[in-house]
């Protein structure tokens, strides 16, 4: 065993004192968080992080990316399958400013990360030394918190601090920046000691119980109940709780898209997904309930559609661990802080067993309509080019609702999210709210390692593959298993849908070429297939499924459709079109 290993084994002894590295004192704080995985990409200013981690290589797996904001969609993939904060390196400079786009990401998904960036030594901060960028002020507006480390002695506390905001409260990405001087100046380590509160932060607002009081009044004299249900189930780790809540309540739940899964597809309450490409019952019912139960999910524009034509006729209570969403897009006659693990057990034992028989018989109508004009043409055409949906469909069949299913941002992410069955939580990763192409391929790497026992299927659009493409690398020096199928429409095919729909059909810079994906997969040792014919789906999917390792399907939809149903933008949910 080498010295630093010696170390780090006796270092795990409160209050004795060692004299290591501000480097050290770092990866020793991440292995006392629980961190088992880093993605990471190396450089100049965090070349002293970089030497201690080789001597942690058998506690700490590092994942060298590609590029580092793969390494941060990578590290949400992580934390979205495995429920745990996500770990990322880069270096200063271009590696920091790489490292925005993920961060935003994370931001407004509310996903938990520590990323910890290198830093010029401090004494030339400021003066536009080699690599030298401002990363702090850069990535204000897209971190919950950010800290620049000059001095080694702060390492330890910092980092404690870092990993409490990331995790607790609604979520969301830290950023630590750390002078190449901190991390390599020595200095006297106590050990590390969690951190369980920061002064002026309460990530947990009070529990008001006349707002329960009042949210279960109304429920229970309600005789048209909407639940719409959003990521802070899962990120609360409420399911069951929420779960409760729908069954004895018997109220029908409908999800955003980073609400899928909390609930399995399949429940009978479950009536399907809001929003710009959702499900018309829902949509239209938003403006028909008399009470709309909202449990953390933040009323965006894509779920909400015109705001001023939004639910107007409903009494609403919103659930949500952020004071900060309440009131902000959508009045709450009922604001009901908290952390639904809490508030949803509370408002269960006030509520009043029942059954909606007919309100829900309503949203079956509504299904009926969707079924017969838009889901079975989508999922059965029979002849004609392959649809998206019916791939997505088949892949159903074989996954039986198991898989993780990560997406990339266009056409295939929304009839993905439509179709896809999740008989788990934590099962779609998709970008939400950044709606960042690219994000696919290296968010399914993340996801793996997140779920190492779940097949993971990363379901891409050519356009957006193109944009992080590099990551096949990581997949093929880390020997993962990732299947990836890429739905080559030969269009950047969101766009053109609206080009097509609000544009008068001007395609301007929306057709995309592509290399051949499945030699391109060939050359970084991944196997791959591509099909045309439908007569091959079936058996394209068992060869991706059952291959042992990586595998890149690439299958050719139909280039000029449409996703539907759609509710355009600035018209009202109960506006949705069919066609
Ligand atoms: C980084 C980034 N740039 C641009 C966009 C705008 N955009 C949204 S969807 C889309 C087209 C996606 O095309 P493709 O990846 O082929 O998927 P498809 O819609 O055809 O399924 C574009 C360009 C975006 N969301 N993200």
């Amino acid at each position: 065993m080498d010295t630093a290993q010696e170390e780090a084994t006796t270092l795990t002894e409160p209050k004795k004192t060692v004299n290591v590295s501000g480097s050290v004192a770092l990866l020793e704080g991440l292995i006392a968080e629980g961190t088992d995985t880093i993605f990471g990409y190396p450089g100049g200013a965090i070349m002293p992080i970089y030497d201690a981690l080789y001597d942690y290589k058998d506690k700490l797996k590092h994942i060298l990316v590609r590029h580092e904001q793969g390494g941060t969609h990578a590290g949400q993939g992580y934390a979205r399958t495995s429920g745990k904060v996500g770990v990322v390196f880069g270096t200063s400079g271009p590696g920091a400013t790489n490292l925005v786009t993920g961060l935003a990401d994370a931001q407004i998904d509310s996903t938990p990360m520590v990323c910890i960036t290198g830093q010029v030594y401090a004494h030339l901060l400021g003066t536009d030394a080699f690599q030298e960028t401002d990363v702090i002020n850069i990535t204000t507006p897209v971190t919950k918190w950010n800290y620049q480390i000059t001095d080694a002695t702060e390492i330890p506390g910092v980092l404690a601090k870092a990993f409490y905001i990331a995790r607790s409260g609604r979520p969301g990405p830290v950023l630590i920046d750390i002078t190449k001087n901190a991390q390599l100046q020595m200095f006297d380590y106590e050990g590390y000691t969690p951190c369980d509160h920061v002064r002026s932060y309460r990530p947990k607002p009070l529990i008001r119980k006349e707002y329960i009081e009042q949210a279960a009044e109304l429920i229970n004299s309600a005789k048209k109940p909407f639940i719409l249900f959003g990521q802070g189930v899962s990120l609360g780790n409420a399911e069951q709780e929420f779960k409760t809540f729908v069954e004895k309540s018997g109220i029908p739940a409908a999800w955003t898209i980073l609400g899928a899964g909390a609930i399995s597809t399949d429940h009978p309450l479950n009536v399907g997904m809001l929003g710009m490409h959702g499900n018309y019952g829902p949509n239209v019912q938003t403006n028909a309930c008399d009470v709309l139960i909202a449990v953390g999910m933040r009323f965006d524009d894509r779920v909400t559609g015109r705001l001023d034509k939004y639910a107007k006729q409903a009494k609403v209570i919103h659930l949500d661990i952020d004071p900060a969403e309440i009131d902000k897009n959508v009045k709450a006659d009922v604001p009901v802080w908290g952390d639904c693990k809490e508030t949803l057990p509370l408002l269960t034992a006030l509520i009043e067993e029942k059954q909606h028989t007919e309100w829900l018989a309503e949203f079956r109508a509504f299904d009926k309509t969707e079924q017969e004009t838009v889901i079975q043409k989508e999922l059965n055409p029979g002849t004609g080019e392959m649809t998206m949906g019916e791939v997505i469909n088949q892949l159903n069949e074989l996954t039986k609702g198991e898989a993780v299913i990560v997406t990339d941002v266009g056409q295939h992410q929304m009839v993905a999210c439509r179709y896809a069955k999740f008989n788990h939580t934590r099962s779609n990763i998709t970008s939400g709210g950044l709606g960042t192409m690219g994000f696919g391929l290296p968010a399914a790497i993340g996801a793996k390692f997140g779920a190492p026992d779940r097949t993971v299927v990363a379901v891409i659009g050519d356009g957006g593959f193109q944009m992080t493409l590099q990551e096949l690398g990581t997949i093929m020096q880390s020997g993962i298993d990732v299947k990836i199928m890429i739905l080559n429409n030969r269009f950047l095919g969101m766009v053109r849908q609206w080009q097509q729909l609000f544009h008068d059909k001007r395609y301007s810079f929306v057709d995309i070429a592509s290399p051949d994906f499945v030699k391109l997969a060939d050359s970084y040792y991944i196997a791959g297939r591509k099909i045309s014919e439908r007569d091959d789906l079936v058996s394209a999917l068992t060869d991706m499924l059952n291959h042992k390792g990586s595998y890149l399907l690439e299958v050719m939809v139909a280039q000029e459709h449409n996703v539907f149903p759609m509710v355009p933008q600035g018209s009202s949910v109960s506006e949705i079109r069919l066609k």
